[in-house]
């Protein structure tokens, strides 16, 4: 990519650009890039306001320009809250049991999509390359190309794609999928996310797919797998430095030599807590010797809390945790030990570093960055062990660390046992050709290579030609 070219990054919610928590999440992937080319990231702003007041802000912070827009409370029950979460989200962790679909919420995401765009038209040069994330922006380059906008615009899915019969549920599966088809490269975070897209246009709608070509509804399109990465190095040295290093002196104080397995989800029913907190039952159930010797540390903050499905689930998780918790716990030993709050990233490292399995279970995962934080923040010559769900999309790249089935609390349960036992000499060959995959594909390279690939997919024209 040129220096002529501006990237444009356009996310459901823009920053923090700034402080701690910038350090975390798409901000890290993205305010490099943005800052070296005079970047522009736009978003939603976070704030609802009255119709007709909800205004567009644009400041310069460090190089770049943000630029974000409020939503109505409305807009926001519809759209965030309604389709993107209670539609889009379980369908595409494969949860058609939770899957709401509303049609007055499906006109509210296209409007605010529609709004998006409006907004958006405005800001855009003829140069400029555009980068969407996420479900929540699927409609948003067609509402950009009916503005008769002729940039490069891509998109990525940091979820994982649904098979075919799953997505076929979705009554407007079809509008969905045809307005992806005015993108020029859809990122996917692995190659069975590709695979299951490709299979789903073929079998839907009659598309067809050669490489990393796709076409159908007379357009034809780039798709790549893109595995998102951390920023390794600065992950590791959040570990090993103040105050990452004094929380891990704090935890290692705390645990008296006791082991720590460590949990660290948002509180989300994808991610397997539930089951987690049972297989940690049945592993103290069948190893006494544990007792009193091992803990659990579980940090899930709330999130998406003012829905139904969320509020179930946390409640259920609460009773898993107190049922182990009650079932085992003597007067001076707690086993699991329950968070519900956010934590800066700095400590976690720290406290990944003190705990000796990380555990990450989700039922399903685009990709999961805890998995990978977890590894970097471990002492090379004395590092953890990794136990992780085969079906996060991280378990792709990462078959060092002990694959599980999440569905499987006694395989997840041996696969504690078999973490604990592991001899120094495993858990450092495992941990070092971990690393050597972190450091092959960090979020440099995520970046690097997206932009890339949607600098070469060729210009956007409609194709006249019909798939068979
Ligand atoms: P998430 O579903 O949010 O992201 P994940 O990849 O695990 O899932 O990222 C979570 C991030 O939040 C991690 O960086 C983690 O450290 C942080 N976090 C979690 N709990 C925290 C706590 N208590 N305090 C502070 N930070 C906490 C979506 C997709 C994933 C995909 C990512 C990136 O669902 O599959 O990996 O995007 O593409």
């Amino acid at each position: 990519m040129s220096r002529a070219h501006r990237l444009v990054a356009v996310s459901n919610r823009v920053g923090p650009v700034k402080g701690a928590a910038a350090a975390g999440g798409l901000a890290v992937a993205l305010v490099d890039a943005l800052r070296e080319r005079g970047g522009l990231w736009f978003g939603w702003s976070g704030r609802t306001a009255p119709p007709g007041k909800a205004r567009l802000r644009t400041e310069k912070v460090d190089g770049m320009t943000l630029a974000t827009l409020d939503l109505t409370q409305q807009e926001l029950d519809g759209f965030y809250n309604g389709f993107c979460n209670n539609c889009l989200w379980p369908l595409l962790h494969f949860r058609i049991d939770l899957t709401k679909f509303e049609r007055r919420q499906l006109e509210t995401y296209r409007r605010v999509n529609w709004r998006f765009a409006q907004a958006l038209a405005k800001l855009l040069r003829p140069d400029d390359v555009v980068w969407v994330h996420d479900f929540q922006l699927i409609p948003l380059a067609e509402e950009l190309r009916k503005r008769r906008l002729r940039q490069r615009i891509g998109f990525f899915l940091h979820t994982p794609f649904p098979p075919t019969e799953i997505l076929g549920t979705l009554p407007p599966h079809e509008e969905l999928m045809r307005a992806l088809f005015a993108y020029d490269l859809i990122g996917f975070q692995t190659t069975d996310d590709v695979r299951r897209f490709q299979e789903h246009v073929r079998h839907a709608y009659g598309g067809s797919a050669r490489g990393d070509t796709v076409s159908a509804f007379g357009r034809e399109l780039k798709v790549g797998a893109f595995p998102i990465g951390i920023d390794v190095d600065q992950f590791h040295r959040y570990a090993f430095t103040v105050p990452g290093n004094r929380e891990f002196s704090r935890m290692r104080q705390v645990l008296r030599g006791r082991d720590q397995f460590i949990g660290v989800d948002r509180l989300d029913y994808s991610k397997g807590l539930l089951r987690r907190m049972d297989a940690f039952g049945r592993y103290l159930e069948k190893h006494p010797k544990a007792h009193g010797n091992v803990i659990l540390l579980q940090v899930a903050p709330v999130s998406r809390g003012s829905l139904e499905s969320y509020r179930d689930f946390r409640l259920e998780l609460d009773r898993e945790a107190a049922r182990v918790n009650g079932r085992f716990a003597r007067f001076d030993w707690t086993p699991v030990h329950y968070l519900n709050r956010a934590l800066p990233r700095r400590t976690l490292a720290g406290l990944y570093r003190a705990s000796r399995v990380g555990v990450v279970t989700p039922m399903r995962d685009g990709m999961n960055l805890v998995a990978k934080e977890y590894v970097a923040a471990q002492d090379p010559a004395d590092p953890g062990v990794l136990v992780l769900s085969r079906f996060a999309g991280a378990a792709q790249r990462m078959k060092a660390a002990l694959l599980v089935n999440p569905y499987d609390g006694e395989e997840i349960a041996e696969a504690m046992h078999r973490a604990m036992e592991m001899r120094p000499q495993e858990r450092r060959s495992r941990h070092e050709e971990l690393m050597k995959g972190l450091n092959e594909y960090d979020v440099g390279r995520w970046r690097v290579e997206f932009v890339a690939a949607l600098m070469k997919a060729p210009a956007w024209r409609p194709v006249a030609r019909k798939p068979r």
